[in-house]
């Protein structure tokens, strides 16, 4: 038992989760009994803020599944959350300490299994944090979990995460997830709505993402995505906008291989590159 632990990118100071108490998939069992009143009044004022900024903002499938997680005042027990889930999709959430390894990350997904991080922000970090907490993995990402497409999408990622990492090409593969689960935008009838986790956990950006005339969005076109670059400690520069979920899963069907030969002989877009043909 035991993993090293895990660091993408710069970052001043050691991840805080325990790897020692995490099994060779890198889960570990949520600790509940850890958390302390003051976690579960973090996680009881964060799902309070957020809620209230949903109308209007959010995609309606995700307002819709968002009281599947249950309990509002305090942190919930991932078993009461697997219960129904389970029932829903055939998903499960399974706790790890933190950002883990792409290829777990991968196999995860591809068993239909989440991960989520089981420690939360301090207070201190209440309106920003870097990293993914259980507020941003539970809040985030487990809603939409609930909807049998978007579940399916998902797994499609990580059975494609793990050719990928094979090809070498996991940076192309992720910034389809970020630009997709993590920073999503889709259309409704009614307007723009945000369904990606990211955004959908953050105070800020919820509103920006979906109302501020300053960012790029694009129709979600697969090469687009996969030549742009993202910057993780900003709003995003750009977003890419679906019209529904079945566009997720249509275009994870084909084989990326060739797309990624092709890819590898061309720019890439920076977060902030305007493109002038098609920008909304
Ligand atoms: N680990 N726990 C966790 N959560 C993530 O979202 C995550 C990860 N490891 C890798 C990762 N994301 C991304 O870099 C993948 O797209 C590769
Ligand atoms: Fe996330």
């Amino acid at each position: 038992m035991g993993q090293a632990p895990v660091v993408y990118g710069q970052s001043s100071r050691p991840p805080r989760g325990d790897y020692g108490r995490c099994g060779a998939d890198y889960t570990c069992p949520q600790d509940f009994a850890a958390y302390t009143p003051q976690d579960h009044d973090t996680y009881r004022r964060l799902y309070e803020r957020q809620s209230a900024l949903l109308p209007g903002l959010a995609a309606d499938a995700f307002i819709a599944a968002l009281p599947s997680l249950g309990a509002r005042d305090r942190i919930p027990r991932f078993d009461e959350i697997n219960e129904r889930l389970w029932r829903a999709t055939r998903w499960e959430i399974v706790g790890v300490p933190g950002l883990i390894p792409e290829v777990p990350f991968f196999t995860l997904l591809a068993n239909r299994k989440f991960p989520v991080t089981d420690w939360i922000r301090t207070p201190e970090e209440f309106d920003y944090i870097v990293e993914p907490d259980i507020f941003h993995d539970l809040f985030g990402h487990v809603p939409l979990l609930f909807n049998p497409v978007f579940a399916d999408y998902v797994q499609r990622y990580g059975q494609g995460g793990l050719k990928a990492h094979g090809l070498g090409a996991c940076e192309l593969l992720s910034r389809l997830y970020w630009y997709t689960i993590e920073f999503g935008l889709i259309r409704q009838p009614d307007g723009l709505r945000a369904y990606g986790a990211g955004i959908l956990s953050s105070a800020g950006e919820l509103p920006y993402s979906v109302t501020s005339p300053e960012p790029q969005r694009l129709p979600l076109q697969l090469e687009r995505t996969m030549r742009t670059r993202y910057q993780i400690d900003s709003f995003q520069k750009t977003y890419f906008v679906i019209d529904d979920f079945e566009q997720l899963f249509d275009m994870t069907a084909p084989d990326f291989a060739p797309i990624y030969q092709r890819l590898a002989g061309q720019p890439e877009f920076a977060a902030d590159a305007r493109d002038a043909a098609v920008a909304a």
